[in-house]
């Protein structure tokens, strides 16, 4: 399987993270990409190539021109301000407040975002718009025919919304794919996400739309961030009705249970009947995971990526979250390597 990945993750390392009442050193760090990059070498999974760069254009099909401008721009109004620490918000425009756009940065950061959970470096920008190519050259190799490719993507984006950034995401790598998809005349698109962590962002953009259906297994949000969307009665609205699907499972769930809810999600994009299929893969189920509570093993995701096989579709894999760096590698590859296996052997 070919994976497009770039060096430009590196300009992306923030500092601290608010966890529990501590700062504490971010979880998403550089180190992630590197044991991904090295175990997809080591098992000599096929050709790792650089992206090609498509321009803001298709970033722009999903995120509003203001969004990214303030994102590419903010990085340079904080330096202005003699300020070099991570730039993070701390006021958001919750319920009694106005959801207007302050002219001020800290304002104006609030306005673009939902939690302190994606800073702001130096190189964030940079980062995250190379992320989104190498999504979009990883398309392009399935419309040029590839049956499957690889996005090694970070920063992650599934918690990116069109105009809001928040929880280590600030482009939604994998909606960005799926509508270059559509433009490239696709007609439907199926996204299955499992990370451990609802894509609440994925969710939001197509969300009153029919063409690209989303569904998702996570960490129940009663109990788990997102906290605030990603429950089961999300069906979608307006044209979209029917075509969101939710798995909200308990802390401690295994791949016993993991699994039946892959087979729901499994049965729903079949019957979507899509031209081809996004995972947005985040490993972050596993069960020594630092800040999640599922209990997938390493083995599990040979036979996750097995299942995803079996839906017969072109298949762009998009990185997203996954914390426990030494196994990352080995996690995020088997799926890869499973879904490959299952291929090989038309099962
Ligand atoms: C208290 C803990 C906040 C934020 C979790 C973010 C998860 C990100 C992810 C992604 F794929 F986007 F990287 N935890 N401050 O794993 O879903
Ligand atoms: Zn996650």
């Amino acid at each position: 399987m070919l994976t497009i990945y770039s060096d430009d993750h590196r300009l992306h390392h923030g500092r601290c993270e608010l966890i529990d009442g501590q700062l504490l050193p971010c979880f998403e760090m550089p180190s992630r990409a590197d044991h991904v990059l090295e175990r997809v070498q080591a098992r000599q999974l096929g050709e790792v190539r650089g992206p090609t760069d498509f321009g803001r254009a298709p970033l722009q099909r999903i995120h509003s021109a203001a969004y990214l401008d303030f994102f590419e721009g903010a990085w340079a109004r904080w330096a202005q301000l003699g300020r070099d620490g991570d730039l993070l918000p701390f006021t958001w425009p919750a319920r009694t407040l106005r959801a207007l756009k302050p002219t001020s940065l800290l304002g104006e950061l609030g306005y673009y975002s939902f939690d302190a959970g994606a800073p702001i470096t130096a190189g964030t920008w940079q980062a995250a718009y190379s992320a989104a190519q190498v999504a979009l050259t990883a398309q392009a190799a399935i419309e040029q025919g590839a049956p499957a490719a690889f996005a090694l993507c970070r920063p992650p984006g599934h918690h990116a919304a069109a105009e809001v950034m928040g929880g280590y995401c600030y482009l939604n790598n994998a909606a960005i794919a799926a509508q270059a998809f559509l433009d490239h005349g696709r007609r439907k698109v199926a996204i299955l996400d499992v990370d451990y962590h609802h894509g609440n962002g994925t969710q939001d953009i197509f969300y009153a739309r029919n063409d690209v259906l989303f569904a998702s297994i996570h960490g129940d949000p009663q109990a788990e961030f997102p906290f605030f969307l990603g429950y089961a009665d999300e069906t979608g609205e307006g044209a979209g009705l029917g075509y969101n699907f939710n798995y909200p499972l308990p802390a401690g769930s295994d791949w016993t249970a993991w699994s039946a809810a892959l087979d729901q999600a499994c049965e729903r994009i079949a019957g979507f009947d899509a031209d081809v299929l996004v995972v947005s893969l985040g490993v972050d189920t596993f069960k020594d995971d630092p800040i999640s509570q599922f209990k997938l093993d390493s083995s599990d995701y040979l036979a996750m990526g097995e299942r995803i096989a079996r839906l017969g579709k072109p298949t762009l894999f998009v990185m997203e979250g996954g914390y426990a760096v030494a196994e990352i590698g080995i996690n995020s590859v088997n799926v890869l390597e499973g879904f490959q296996r299952a291929q090989s052997s038309g099962a």
